[in-house]
């Protein structure tokens, strides 16, 4: 399943997760565009490098399976959570679609898919090259494979393709702002009526017409509802069940959650339903051990389980939108989110740049933007924000998720610093910093910090006066089972140490609202590049657990600083 509830009860879907044929090109016997011989068999989601012999192979790799047409609808839509990172469609050896960059969700549409058993084909590529700015060799791995949850449903010649709920407090009610996104796929102009469930209560659009092959974005605020918040305390969620009826009868359907939050940036405050709000928690890349990026949402509530247990409250998605059954989870437990779109430290003056970037971060928020756990949206981490030509791409991207998204804060994580020329386009400042481990040790991290909060609010020239600031990053690497009394660097005991400072200091600081630490857990990183392979293991060894969840010294040290600020509250 795409998410961790049923989105439909009128619309068929099928699962399309299970074992699929697969050949890599490398492997393939047969020529012709698509092949007919297949090697093996691989699961769906999975990664390919959890296969033995299979642990570098990158490149382009093809897996098939049948699916069941339908007369009776119009069109059979395949949605895939995630492909990593490039994955062309065919169907009946017919290219239907294409989509770039592993971290958004996509679909594919094939009208008159008659009764029958038809050939589906995804051809995966994984390569890095002038044909890829966001997926390249990098401080963290990019897999090859189907590697989240895909879908077939089967749709009328209207459908419903999205729905964006906005909710707005008024005092003690709220309103929401309800925008549903419809598609046709006849040829001729349809009418239909539109209405919604909230929970039992009913929310109606009346009737429209659909122009033939086009798309209809209805809006309507329902005003005055008596509901009852969101928050990390109360996570109370709301089912929105929207029908598209044709006379009488229920064409199509599709539901979503909802929540009523409220997310301000206020002074250097960040107010959760008119309340101050802090936050305490860690970056966390998609990376496993035993499933690469393709993690179980068994395995995500592990993750979760054990951020609850050192008492964070906040996860920063870094640097991809994730898998959306993580953010329901987050959504369901009451965990805040930093999302933000693909980009770690990428080149913004790539010809492909915009093109790569817009469409992450549209695709980011279009399929994420009823998630009540997402509070702010953020891009390019540790880009190029201190020059002209830098800032001319920052204001393009921060632009765009501002238009499609006002009710959100925005941000970047940044590592310019008293050069950084783009704070002003920002709603919170947010600071990647390493001074006890690119830097010197621990006692640097107290002044450094007083030095940058003076420069910030000292002079408007730094964009960012009187905003909030969140310690986007900071922390230290430490070798899993490295125990060592002395305490060197790359040591559990050094780690700790640097994240025991970095916390007395970074949690204890009025105008700083929130710390993520780098990071939660070990990652895989790129070998082989000439950058990353001096990192041990080819590892990205900062994690607080190891990549099989392994808890090392710090673990405790964090539980001690984190739980301490759950005991205090936002205060
Ligand atoms: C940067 C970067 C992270 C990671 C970190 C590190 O801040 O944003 O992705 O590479 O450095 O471990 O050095």
């Amino acid at each position: 399943m795409l998410r961790t509830f049923e989105q439909h009860v009128i619309r068929p879907v099928m699962s399309l997760d299970g074992l699929w044929d697969f050949v890599t090109a490398a492997d393939r016997k047969d020529a012709g565009r698509l092949p007919k011989k297949f090697t093996r068999q691989l699961y769906v989601p999975s990664a390919w490098e959890t296969v033995p012999g299979l642990e570098h192979y990158r490149g382009t790799a093809f897996l098939r399976r049948t699916i069941p047409g339908s007369d009776h609808h119009a069109a059979a839509r395949l949605v895939f959570g995630g492909v990593s990172h490039t994955g062309t469609v065919y169907v009946d050896g017919k290219k239907v679609g294409r989509h770039y960059d592993a971290f958004t969700p996509w679909d594919a549409v094939v009208p008159n898919l008659g009764d029958g058993e038809h050939e589906l084909v995804v051809e995966v590529d994984n390569s890095f090259g002038e044909h890829s700015v966001l997926h390249k060799e990098n401080d963290y791995f990019t897999y090859g494979g189907i590697t989240r949850p895909a879908e077939l449903q089967l749709v009328d010649a209207v459908y419903i393709d999205k729905i964006f709920a906005a909710p707005i407090r008024r005092g003690k009610l709220w309103d929401l702002d309800l925008r549903i996104c419809l598609r046709s796929v006849a040829r001729q102009p349809l009418r239909r009526s539109v209405t919604a469930l909230l929970d039992e209560v009913e929310l109606n659009f009346g009737e429209v017409v659909v122009k033939p092959g086009g798309m209809l974005e209805i809006a309507k605020t329902f005003k005055g509802l008596r509901v009852s918040p969101w928050s990390a305390e109360k996570p109370r969620l709301y089912m929105l069940h929207a029908m598209l009826l044709d006379g009488e009868e229920v064409a199509d359907d599709l539901i979503d959650r909802v929540a009523f939050r409220e997310i301000q940036v206020r002074g250097k405050k960040l107010l959760l339903n008119g309340k101050p709000l802090r936050l305490w928690g860690y970056n966390r890349h998609e990376d496993h051990g035993h499933f690469g990026c393709a993690i179980p949402v068994e395995a995500m509530m592990t993750d979760l389980e054990l951020l609850r247990d050192m008492g964070a409250n906040f996860i920063r998605t870094c640097h991809y939108p994730n898998d959306m059954r993580f953010l329901d989870l987050c959504d369901e437990l009451g965990m805040y989110v930093w999302e933000e779109s693909h980009a770690r430290t990428v080149d913004l003056r790539h010809k492909l740049f915009r093109r790569q970037i817009a469409d992450s971060t549209t695709e980011m928020i279009e399929w994420h933007y009823n998630h009540p756990s997402i509070l702010m949206w953020a891009c390019l981490n540790e880009c190029e924000s201190d020059s002209r030509r830098g800032r001319r791409e920052f204001e393009y991207v921060l632009k765009l998720m501002k238009s499609l998204d006002p009710t959100r804060p925005v941000t970047f994580a940044s590592n310019r610093h008293v050069n950084d020329l783009c704070l002003d386009l920002v709603d919170i400042v947010s600071w990647n910093r390493y001074d006890a481990w690119y830097g010197t040790v621990p006692e640097a991290i107290a002044p450094k910090l007083d030095e940058m909060l003076k420069w910030l609010h000292g002079s408007k020239k730094s964009g960012g006066a009187g905003k909030p600031v969140i310690m986007s990053e900071f922390g230290a690497a430490g070798l899993y089972g490295c125990r060592m009394q002395r305490r060197p660097k790359w040591s559990e005991e050094y780690q700790a140490d640097v994240l025991d400072e970095s916390l007395r200091v970074y949690m204890n600081y009025p105008d700083v609202v929130g710390v993520a630490i780098w990071q939660f857990c070990d990652c895989r990183i790129t070998d082989g590049d000439k950058r990353w392979a001096t990192r041990p293991r080819t590892m990205n060894n900062k994690g607080t657990v190891d990549e099989y969840r392994r808890p090392k010294l710090a673990y405790e040290v964090v539980k001690k600083h984190f739980r301490r600020a759950a005991r205090r509250g936002s205060k």
